[in-house]
């Protein structure tokens, strides 16, 4: 037996991008369906991005998110860049006029889920057989999309939409549905192993460290609860790193004469490769591609989780646009607007990545390219602004709502 609905936008994942999609749209009285392969509990869970933008702050506070960010959020001013024994900060107020957030995104995804979920939003958490069909077409010739799944208990459900999101992240099914789809791709020669410690941090703010056996970040979730990275080679296996060898290996890397680094018990572990990719066009038919299922960046910038949002900022003007006015021309600049800010904070990401990490196959040439791009960075007022500009958010999202 299949279960026949209609809605006007058909969500796949129910990540950063997929809930606050949902939020914006409902905000603006559009209906939309998300269908999520995985349990609320999985994806509330799931250690990710921990850094917001200036913009992605002011957007969460103006569209009624704000109230757990206000009151846990951790406000940051800068960040130290540290190499050759040095500790630089850069003064983010004071360049670019922008400060950055901690907030971390299993808190977003938690306060979306509450806010969609408390104002009735039709949310399928640990959905099966999920398949979109019908986004050939003009978005000016009426065409219905459907996006098709397996509910949890089992029951054969077909929504007929007017379009369908893609928030589905990098492993998702519709990117694949995108025709003509042209990849831009580099992969790393490392990956970030990352640890969630039981300590309270040993800096007020972010230190990036590029150190001669690699690179190491010490970032946070909490007064209370640390969050740090290193740089490991792109093969490795977690098994091979005890809590002592990695807590041994921050040591070395963030060490600074007259500073300690805090040690505790480590809560959680894992290790991510790193990849700058990005798919074009971010738009097939009535199917529209949004974060991670369109671009991914290192996160050495703090850009994918901030693409994500910025992403369905876009893309619910559009809509808006499409489905209430008829209105099909932001629609159809829908992709192009994206990927102008995808490309500046994939060049950003790249660029700081390569200017912080060690790759063992480079020689002592390009050592004495990043001591000089970092001694550069930290001397030079207008070096520093371009990066705070950056960092804080190219271009900040515009801000549609006034509170209410
Ligand atoms: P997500 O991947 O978050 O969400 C996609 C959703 O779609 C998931 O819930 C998935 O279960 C669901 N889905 C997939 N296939 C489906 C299907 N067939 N049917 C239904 N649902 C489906 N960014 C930073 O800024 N800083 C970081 O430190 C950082 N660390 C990261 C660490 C890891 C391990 C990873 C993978 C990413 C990290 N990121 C980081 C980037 C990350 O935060 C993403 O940019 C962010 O999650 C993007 O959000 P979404 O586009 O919603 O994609
Ligand atoms: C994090 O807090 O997880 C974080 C912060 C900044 C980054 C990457 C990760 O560049």
């Amino acid at each position: 037996m299949v279960t026949h609905t209609r809605t006007q936008v058909g969500i796949v994942g129910a990540g950063p991008a997929g809930l606050m999609l949902s939020h914006l749209l409902a905000l603006r009285g559009i209906e939309s369906v998300v269908v999520e392969n995985r349990s609320r509990a999985y994806c509330e869970a799931r250690q990710r991005a921990g850094l917001l933008e200036a913009g992605t702050v002011e957007l969460l506070r103006s569209t009624g998110l704000g109230k757990r960010l206000d009151a846990e959020g951790l406000e940051h001013g800068g960040i130290y860049l540290q190499f050759a024994g040095e500790r630089h900060h850069l003064d983010f107020r004071e360049l670019a006029g922008r400060t950055v957030t901690i907030y971390a995104q299993t808190e977003i995804v938690k306060d979306l889920n509450a806010a969609r979920l408390g104002a009735g939003a039709a949310i399928e958490f640990s959905a099966s057989d999920v398949t979109v069909s019908g986004i050939e077409g003009d978005l000016d010739d009426g065409g219905a999309p459907v996006l098709s799944y397996v509910s949890e208990s089992g029951e054969h459900h077909e929504v007929t939409c007017d379009v369908i999101a893609g928030c589905d992240g990098f492993h998702g099914i519709c990117r694949p549905l995108v025709r003509d789809l042209v990849v831009y791709e580099r992969g790393y020669p490392y990956a970030w192993l990352a640890i969630l410690a039981d300590v309270a941090p040993s800096t007020d703010e972010l230190i990036y460290a590029r150190h001669p056996d690699g690179f190491a970040l010490h970032t946070m979730r909490s007064l209370h609860t640390s969050r740090l990275y290193l740089q490991v080679p792109v093969e490795t296996d977690l098994a091979d790193w005890s809590d002592d060898r990695i807590w041994a290996e921050l040591q070395k890397r963030l060490a600074l004469p007259g500073w300690s680094l805090k040690e505790g018990p480590v809560l959680e572990k894992s290790v991510t490769p790193m990849r700058s990719f990005v798919a074009a066009p971010m738009r097939h038919g009535r199917l529209f591609l949004a974060g991670d299922a369109a671009h991914i960046v290192p996160p050495t910038g703090a850009k994918g989780l901030n693409l994500a949002i910025s992403d369905v900022t876009v893309l619910a003007d559009a809509l808006e646009s499409l489905l209430t006015r008829g209105d099909s021309e932001p629609a159809y600049a829908y992709s192009d607007d994206c990927l102008a800010r995808v490309w500046r904070a994939t060049h950003f990401s790249w660029w700081m990545t390569s200017m912080l990490h060690v790759d063992t196959a480079a020689g002592p040439f390009e050592e004495q390219l990043q001591l000089s791009q970092l001694r550069y960075v930290t001397s030079s007022r207008p070096a520093a602004t371009t990066l705070a500009e950056n960092y804080t958010g190219y271009r900040p999202l515009r801000v549609q709502f006034d509170g209410s």
